[in-house]
């Protein structure tokens, strides 16, 4: 069974990766209206990957014989309209997850829930990996900066991204 307490925090980090994923979603919008569809399908590989995220807390509790405690998803908004800033924005968000996921960690380390700990070991290698990403984007978008050609190409390059379902846990 799963403590009530870090039934309650999981829960709470279920909708915010629901909340990344809404986030990511308007995000994409703007990159199609800026006809960078490279871009846009970056958010679409996030999109997916924000959702599994949830998915593997979800299942988590419910293998730990909990229930998840649903809450209804804040409206993300968004603080810029250039890809710099629009990126500016993703790396804070995925900084504010990480210490999210680093606060989970510790509850589970306050209550000896070695499991729980042992399970969000992934999570926590996952957002190294996840700030990595997005640093990697924004400094080549900050790069290129005025170069309409350079950003066109580095479009086409996101083009080629793809979604692999992560085995999590
Ligand atoms: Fe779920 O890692 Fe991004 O937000």
């Amino acid at each position: 069974m799963i403590n009530e307490q870090l039934q309650k925090a999981f829960s709470k980090q279920i909708n915010y990766e629901l909340y990344s994923e809404y986030l990511y979603l308007i995000m994409k919008g703007l990159f199609k209206e800026m006809n960078l569809l490279g871009f846009a399908n970056w958010f679409d590989v996030q999109i997916q990957e924000e959702r599994a995220h949830a998915m593997g807390l979800i299942d988590y509790i419910h293998a730990r014989g909990g229930i998840v405690e649903y809450d209804k998803i804040d409206l993300p908004s968004i603080e810029g309209k250039t890809p710099i800033e629009i990126f500016e924005q993703v790396l804070r968000h995925e900084q504010t997850v990480t210490s999210k996921i680093n606060e989970l960690y510790e509850q589970a380390e306050n209550i000896k829930d070695r499991a729980a700990q042992h399970f969000l070991n992934w999570y926590i290698d996952e957002q190294v990996e996840e700030e990595d990403n997005v640093n990697g984007v924004l400094t080549t978008l900050k790069l290129i900066e005025n170069d309409k050609h350079a950003l066109l190409m580095y479009d086409k390059e996101l083009a080629q991204r793809t979604f692999q379902a992560p085995t999590i846990g």
